[in-house]
């Protein structure tokens, strides 16, 4: 351990501890900008800079580690001006636009501008060149203008997802993190997870905002509208009404999309359930008849790009099941539209998602199997938030209300889905359960579930056993692969893909900001949602027991293979 005083106090920490985590124990919070725990720390912003006693220049205290004895003090006239002369010059550089920047009201920037009660800015505003927007993907839109080159996304889209679709570029006040040789970001192999935005501290890279789209659907009385809500918005969008992290704010979006004039609201959870039964088939069958194993899941749309960029020879791993987004909207098209006399061309598909790659695969050219697109619109969380927002909509006293019918219900299976380890468990509980006609008898597959990279745990089939991994984050999928391409993943049979760590709860489109410890509380919430329903198991569902009877027949069913599957083109 090293002991130092910071601010008169002392404080022991362990060895390699940076100044600003020592800081933090006793109490003292040194403003960052750049910092991302465990990410980027990097020193790059040099907001955090203290005195060390000894030292002639300042140090930023996000990369210095601590030393036995040092004399550090965070608040002294000479570090005060050298963070606001430092804010100041950000401030010179950037386009004062707040109130119509996509990160008004929730903006670090703006934020630290109050925190060290910045009133003017010195410096005369820097001449500036304009960049055009970049709004080449359905997804993500990047505004160079605003970028402060703190690199966190950079860090991420390198680090954590091994994608590597943006870096820096250029020199100076004319630096800019931006896709390499000055291509658009559909050029580059960018998979739309969005992790980026979920980070960028200011508006310079955000989710596409198709809300217009939307009111425009519910505004249109010759439109059904219908929406679904993915199984991770349940325990997150209330983040966005003051309502602590993790909260289980399903019965209030349910109330609040009714509101907005949606036509009928609908559970993804019951669409995750209808992947269960076959995507659970699926796996099953390859088992039994020598398919390709280990089979892959297929929902997480990121993922399906990062594979289709960086690993196209694996493609027949992953199941050949659409996502449950894409599921759903299917069906609606379909069975829904004749159950209710409807012709599905005047059919709105709108999804309540918290991805923003799930605007791309809904965009996705072969996701119309009924004629029609599955899904027409999607809209992240935060999209939501807005639109509740700006219909005047008190959420947090809305009161609990019921989806509507047929498709209201969800199991504890479909809401896990949107934790890392959720569909593994999910689909183990079900193929367990249909392959040996038993009940299981511990339905919580722990060992599957929590924060750690890679998780693994198996269960015997019929005297057999079936080996499953489970992965979040891509450069964790990275890994994976690695391993499978090295022949070392022989024996194993399924493993589950989440491009964000954490899962859905940490979803691109999710509310900002979502930290290790915001996704550690969400996924609490997942579970809790889980533990308390009536049904926990997909194949229990008596909605999706129905559908099968009335519709599909059985899973993987003429009907199921052209509605519900797809294929990939490496
Ligand atoms: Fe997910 Fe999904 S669980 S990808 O993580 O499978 O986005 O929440 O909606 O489609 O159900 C996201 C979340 C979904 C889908 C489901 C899957």
């Amino acid at each position: 351990d090293v002991c130092l005083t910071i601010d008169g106090f002392s404080v022991t920490v362990p060895e390699g501890t940076t100044i600003l985590k020592a800081a933090r124990q006793v109490g003292v919070k040194i403003p960052t900008l750049c910092y991302l725990e465990g990410i980027n720390e990097v020193g790059a912003c040099r907001i955090c800079v203290v005195e060390v006693e000894g030292r002639e220049e300042l140090v930023t205290s996000c990369n210095t580690p601590v030393e036995e004895g040092m004399v550090v003090r965070t608040n002294t006239p000479a570090v005060r001006e050298a963070r606001r002369m430092t804010l100041e010059l950000i401030l010179a550089n950037h386009p004062m636009e707040c109130p119509t920047c996509p990160r008004n009201g929730n903006c670090e920037l703006q934020n630290l501008a109050q925190q060290l009660n910045i009133r003017t800015v010195r410096i005369p505003a820097l001449p500036r060149k304009e960049l055009p927007l970049d709004t080449s993907t359905v997804a993500i839109i990047r505004d160079p203008n605003k970028c402060i080159v703190c690199r966190r996304c950079e860090s991420v889209c390198h680090n954590i997802q091994t994608v590597g679709a943006i870096a820096l570029q250029g020199k100076g006040f004319a630096a800019t993190v931006a896709p390499v040789g000055g291509r658009y970001l559909d050029e580059t192999n960018c998979v739309q997870c969005g992790q980026c935005a979920l980070v960028c501290p200011v508006g310079a890279i955000y989710e596409r905002d198709d809300t217009d789209k939307v009111w425009a659907a519910l505004a249109d009385p010759t439109k059904h509208v219908v929406v679904q809500t993915a199984p991770a918005v349940h325990v997150t969008i209330g983040e966005m009404f003051g309502l602590p992290v993790g909260t289980d704010a399903t019965g209030k979006i349910v109330a609040a999309l009714r509101r907005l004039g949606f036509d009928a609201v609908f559970d993804t959870n019951f669409a995750a359930d209808l992947t269960i039964m076959e995507e659970g088939t699926e796996l099953l069958e390859r088992i039994e008849k020598g398919g390709v194993l280990p089979q892959f899941t297929s929902c997480s749309p990121g993922w399906i790009k990062f594979i289709e960029h960086f690993y196209p020879e694996l493609l027949p791993h992953v199941s050949t099941c659409k996502s449950p987004q894409q599921m759903f909207g299917a069906i609606v098209k379909t069975y829904y539209a004749q159950l209710k006399g409807i012709n599905p061309a005047n059919i709105v598909s709108v999804s309540i998602m918290p991805c923003t790659a799930k605007k791309f695969e809904a965009a996705r050219p072969e996701m119309n199997a009924s004629g029609y697109r599955d899904v027409d619109v999607v809209l992240t969380s935060r999209e939501l938030g807005r639109m509740i927002k700006e219909a005047g909509i008190d959420f947090a006293n809305l009161p609990d209300e019921n989806y509507d019918d047929p498709f209201g219900i969800g199991t504890g299976a479909g809401q896990i889905f949107g934790a890392t380890g959720g569909v593994m468990e999910a689909a183990l509980r079900t193929a367990y359960e249909l392959a040996t006609g038993k009940t299981l008898p511990k339905l919580d597959f722990v060992e599957v579930r929590g924060m750690k990279g890679i998780k693994e745990a198996s269960v015997e089939l019929n005297g057999k056993t079936i080996k499953v991994l489970v992965a979040h984050g891509l450069g964790n999928a990275r890994l994976l692969m690695e391993k499978l391409k090295a022949g070392e993943l022989k024996d194993y049979h399924f493993i589950e893909v989440m491009t964000c760590p954490g899962g859905c709860i940490g979803g691109g489109g999710q509310p900002i900001p979502t930290t290790t410890e915001i996704r550690e509380k969400r996924i609490a919430g997942i579970y809790e949602r889980d533990k308390n329903l009536p049904y926990r198991k997909s194949h229990e569902n008596p909605a999706i027991k129905k559908l099968y009877e009335e519709f599909l027949g059985k899973p993987l069913s003429h009907k199921s293979h052209e509605l519900l599957h797809t294929h990939y083109t490496p």
